[in-house]
């Protein structure tokens, strides 16, 4: 068999402002749960790979954190950075906008693609929530303005057009071998996955600025039955005055953290899980390269 009519294997990074739904993206594409997802920007802060294999192909997605432009701290630069080494090192690039039409954000991206000569298909996410699907029209007009080499409404949410869009990711794929093994999801380890689930369920019961100052390490995981495990968490917040609302009256926000995340947890490791969770300060720790590489962010 020549190399130019065999499987195809790739890269294929998704990017776009915070909340357009990339991480639902990612999550659909792959059929499980790779990614957190919330209503608040910014709920992804790192790289993380998800797998698709179709028959022969595999498409290795890379999810990362929504594009915000200039910040001075040391975890959105970091985060920026995770877009950047994302772009420039896949075959081909998802840029998510949502269907109700492109902003400046969006824009700016597109001239960040433009200018490292990325392959880009255009992905516009949430058609569920259009009246009338002729209101793609004019968007479309507009898109066919720049050279991407394929646009794609979708629906994250509902599955709807993702066939269309696998298809169309990987006709641009190059041709190869697989890069992961066929039972590989993704890349990041059980303790990694963890510590997301919490975090997206405090992001759920959390409002204001609290979720944007806060971490979870998780500091132990081990079985203690055949069908049982132990987890110990600690969730880092920035500042003192942050505890009581983490905590709740009573405790009750943790412990509706604690039960949801009990939930999804068990599905993660197929086994109970004991989970205890303790909520600690450390000043400043998003500002802190060294603190965000001991808390297992990507090195700059
Ligand atoms: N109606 C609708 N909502 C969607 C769709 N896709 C995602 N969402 C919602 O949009 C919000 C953001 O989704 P995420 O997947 O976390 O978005 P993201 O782009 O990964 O966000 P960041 O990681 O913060 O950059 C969540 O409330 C999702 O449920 C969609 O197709 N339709
Ligand atoms: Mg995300």
């Amino acid at each position: 068999m020549s190399r130019s009519n065999g499987p195809r294997c790739g890269y294929v990074a998704i990017v776009g402002r915070p909340n357009v739904g990339k991480s639902t993206l990612l999550n659909a594409l792959v059929g499980q749960k790779i990614s957190i997802v919330s209503a608040k920007p910014h709920t992804t802060r790192h790289r993380i790979l998800g797998v698709l294999n179709e028959g022969e192909n595999q498409a290795v997605f890379v999810d990362t954190p929504g594009h915000a432009g200039r910040s001075k701290r040391a975890l959105h630069r970091l985060m920026a950075r995770a877009i950047h080494h994302a772009i420039d090192d896949c075959d081909l690039v998802l840029i998510l906008i949502e269907a109700h039409g492109a902003r400046p954000q969006d824009l700016k991206l597109f001239e960040l693609l433009a200018e490292r000569d990325a392959r880009a298909i255009v992905v516009v996410n949430k058609i569920d929530k259009l009246r009338g699907r002729s209101r793609l029209l004019p968007l479309l007009a507009e898109l066919e303005r720049h050279p991407f080499v394929a646009f794609v409404p979708v629906s994250a949410k509902t599955g709807e057009n993702l066939g269309q869009l696998k298809a169309a990711i990987l006709e641009h794929l190059p041709h190869g071998p697989a890069l992961f093994p066929k039972d590989i999801a993704t890349d990041r380890n059980t303790e990694f996955r963890a510590a997301e689930t919490i975090r997206e369920k405090l992001l759920g019961q959390l409002h204001q600025e609290i979720p944007y100052g806060l971490t979870v390490e998780v500091e132990h995981l081990g079985r203690i039955e055949d069908d049982r495990w132990l987890m110990h968490a600690l969730i880092w917040l920035e500042r003192d005055s942050h505890k009581p609302i983490v905590i709740g009256r009573d405790g009750r926000v943790l412990k509706r953290v604690g039960h949801e995340a009990r939930i999804e947890l068990s599905r993660l490791l197929g086994a109970r899980v004991h989970l205890e969770l303790w909520v600690k300060v450390r000043e400043h720790w998003s500002d802190n390269e060294r603190e965000l590489r001991r808390l297992g962010f990507d090195s700059p």
